[in-house]
């Protein structure tokens, strides 16, 4: 079985982790650029000055992108370089360069699928109290329609928002994210609120552009097993579920909050502040949403949790390992014996993909999906001269595997998206977990080197999918 014609084969990166240029041409100060400054805050001290320049580097990255045959770039824009304060007067070279790689892209026919916040906020609305402040939604509908009436004449796809869970979780659970608070479940439940409504009013004020284009959100995809039949266990992976997935996903695409969910959180005192106009808009926004973005890396295993469990978060691994229990201490995540992981400790799991996937459309329907971030992070073999990156073949075929098998069980998958399209900047991982399909020569002035996996992805996409292995 071959891919759809219309199915997009593309890959993925984000601003901050890409860009580098980090005060060039006008570009206002983000809360990455200063908390990356923090002694003590990430692996070896890495920060987004330079990255991989990819600001600078663009026509040749694209070029190299179409060489591969990427029939798609997921990339994001960043707030601080079209609006330096966040908020006033525009940065005319901003949009520039993002015209530019705009154009560049379409240039080889590469269809820009954009997303407007991957995580760096500019710094003055950080110090406003970021998404706990309301002003900061306001301040980001603003923005968004400054970037659809400067680029929706050419952008059919864009996503508000990535992974609301973790810049949430990290920012105000486990503290390993801007602004670096820890164990304050109150403003973790305030800020996804926060951020649903901005959704869910940016969506209807893109609609009313009339641009015939789409406009959808990306998530974390995290599916929560039990790890055995248990009663007490199955109750854990429900509630890791309800937490994890409905509280995310159904304002989105139901248009309100998970019931199981707002009565713990009115049990514990942790139901955001919102109004009932608030609450109204969501649900008139959920119909116009066009498309989910999952990013899927691995499921959750667990189980119920038993005393207290300390969260422990390190520098060189900052997320997803297993071990760490729910905010509420009612779950633990657990590393299995029987399962495969990476050498971040991530599960590799093509299967837990496929009936994460059934298990959402049993919960939504059939509605349309793009997988916006799916690869292996590992630290790659370089053996005379070449990168050969066989692991992240493996990984990629295998997941693929999975996209065919969910589609010929009728879930609704139009895209997907390697994260990444080249090495870049880890959050707080440094540069030694690589994901790209280019490597990018650090002790050579960042030169860029096709890997194994460059040549092998070509080959799939040239073929629609149909020589995946196995
Ligand atoms: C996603 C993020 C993306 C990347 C990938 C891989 C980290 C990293 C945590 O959650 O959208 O930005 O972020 O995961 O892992 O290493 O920087």
């Amino acid at each position: 079985m071959k891919f759809a014609n219309d199915f997009l084969f593309g890959a993925a990166t984000a601003s901050y982790q890409v860009e580098g240029a980090w005060d060039q041409d006008g570009k206002g100060p983000t809360n990455w650029d200063e908390f990356s400054k923090i002694p003590g805050k990430t692996f070896q001290g890495t920060n987004g000055d330079v990255a991989v320049d990819h600001y600078n580097r663009y026509k040749e990255d694209v070029k190299l992108m179409a060489e591969m045959g990427l029939e798609s770039y997921r990339f994001s824009i960043s707030w601080a370089r079209i609006l330096p304060n966040g908020r006033g007067e525009i940065n005319q070279k901003g949009i520039d360069f993002y015209n530019n790689l705009i154009d560049e892209c379409l240039k080889y026919g590469i269809v820009p699928f954009v997303t407007l916040y991957h995580w760096d906020l500019p710094l003055a609305l950080e110090k406003e109290g970021a998404w706990l402040n309301k002003n900061t939604v306001d301040a980001y509908v603003e923005y968004a329609k400054i970037c659809f009436n400067a680029f929706g004449d050419r952008v059919k796809n864009f996503i508000t928002f990535n992974e609301t869970v973790v810049f949430a979780s990290l920012g105000y659970l486990s503290g390993a994210h801007p602004p670096g608070i820890q164990n304050n479940p109150k403003k973790y439940f305030q800020v996804t609120h926060n951020v649903f409504y901005a959704h869910a009013k940016t969506i209807i004020e893109y609609k009313k552009l009339n641009q015939y284009g789409e406009i959808g959100l990306s998530h974390v995809f995290a599916p929560a097993f039990a790890v055995d039949d248990s009663e007490e266990n199955n109750f854990a992976a429900m509630h890791a579920n309800q937490f994890n997935m409905n509280w995310f996903y159904d304002p989105i695409l139901k248009g309100k909050y998970p019931e199981y969910v707002v009565q713990q959180l009115e049990k514990t005192g942790l139901l955001p502040d919102w109004t009932a106009d608030e609450l109204l808009l969501i649900e008139q926004a959920a119909p116009l949403n066009d498309f989910m973005g999952l990013n899927y890396y691995q499921p959750m295993r667990v189980e119920k949790m038993e005393g207290a469990v300390e969260h422990v978060i390190t520098l060189d691994n900052s997320t997803g390992r297993p071990g760490n229990p729910s905010f509420d201490q009612v779950y633990k995540t657990v590393k299995m014996d029987d399962k495969k992981y990476t050498k971040w400790d991530w599960e590799i799991s093509p299967e837990g993909f496929v009936a994460g996937l059934e298990m959402l459309k049993d919960n939504y329907g059939q509605i349309k999906l793009y997988i916006t971030e799916n690869g292996l992070g590992d630290e790659d073999p370089i053996i005379e001269g070449e990168v050969c990156d066989i692991a992240r073949i493996n990984f990629i075929n295998d997941h693929l595997k999975a996209v065919k098998e969910a589609i010929s069980r009728g879930v609704h998958i139009k895209g997907y998206y390697a994260w990444s399209a080249i090495d870049l900047l880890s959050w707080l991982n440094g540069y030694k977990k690589q994901y790209g399909f280019i490597y990018v020569d650090h002790q050579k002035g960042l030169e860029r080197k096709k890997k194994a996996s460059f040549h092998w992805f070509k080959n799939i996409i040239a073929t629609r999918g149909e020589n995946l292995e196995g």
